[in-house]
């Protein structure tokens, strides 16, 4: 995935036109897409391919977290539908995210943006990391909390690192490049805006300034 301006936009809303449009509209400020289950769940699989004809890489965020034969069933039919990579969670074992990486680019889920990833995940981050690691394209760190970014810099190196939690949970755009991450996950903040490509370009003018030249 090549960083340009270090935004990946997250599309989580029903309709599949609105996200093609803000996709279109965006282009020029974002390097890739991203779209999980509310997305999918209401336009089905071929929005991957509309959106990859829009020409950008995309993720499907389907935090992947099932026994390994399904696992990869889930990743396999991802990839088949036009998804560049798959979001699997880390937490399920290492037999999980083998077979995963089996099929797919994966980014792994080593921590998450939420208050309840304090009650469970939060506190394995660095084991799930360390693992991922030798499976891995990329990680998912939180943007909410910049110091658990800076601690996955540390164990991983140069792994991707992409990071969601700006703007919407409260996360301040170009916080998570400046704790380490390579790319910044946007959803509402940029799709809900009154005018998303202004949006977009905003996170960017922030990122900028921590991108090396
Ligand atoms: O820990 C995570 N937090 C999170 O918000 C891991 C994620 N994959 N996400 C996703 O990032 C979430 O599913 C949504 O698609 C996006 C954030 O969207 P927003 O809060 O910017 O609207």
């Amino acid at each position: 995935m090549i960083r340009k301006s270090g935004i990946i936009l997250a599309l989580d809303m029903e309709d599949p036109d609105w996200a093609v449009d803000v996709c279109r509209d965006t282009a020029e400020f974002i390097d890739a897409v991203k779209v999980g289950y509310p997305l999918v769940l209401s336009a089905g699989i071929s929005i991957l391919q509309r959106l990859k004809d829009v020409g950008k890489p995309v993720i499907a965020d389907f935090k992947v977290a099932d026994i390994p034969y399904i696992s990869r069933q889930i990743c396999e039919r991802a990839v088949n539908g036009g998804a560049d990579y798959v979001i699997v969670q880390g937490f399920l074992g290492e037999d999980v995210v083998k077979s995963c990486a089996e099929v797919a680019q994966i980014f792994v889920v080593a921590d998450m943006t939420h208050p309840g990833a304090k009650d469970y995940i939060h506190d394995r981050s660095m084991e799930i990391a360390r693992m991922a690691k030798k499976h891995a394209f990329g990680l998912v760190a939180p943007a909410t909390r910049p110091e658990a970014i800076e601690s996955l810099r540390k164990e991983v190196g140069a792994m991707v690192i992409i990071s969601p939690g700006i703007k919407a949970q409260g996360a301040p755009p170009g916080s998570a490049v400046a704790a380490g991450a390579d790319f910044e996950i946007v959803g509402r903040g940029i799709y809900e805006a009154d005018d998303p490509r202004e949006a977009a370009e905003e996170v960017y003018a922030a990122i900028k300034k921590f991108l090396p030249l």
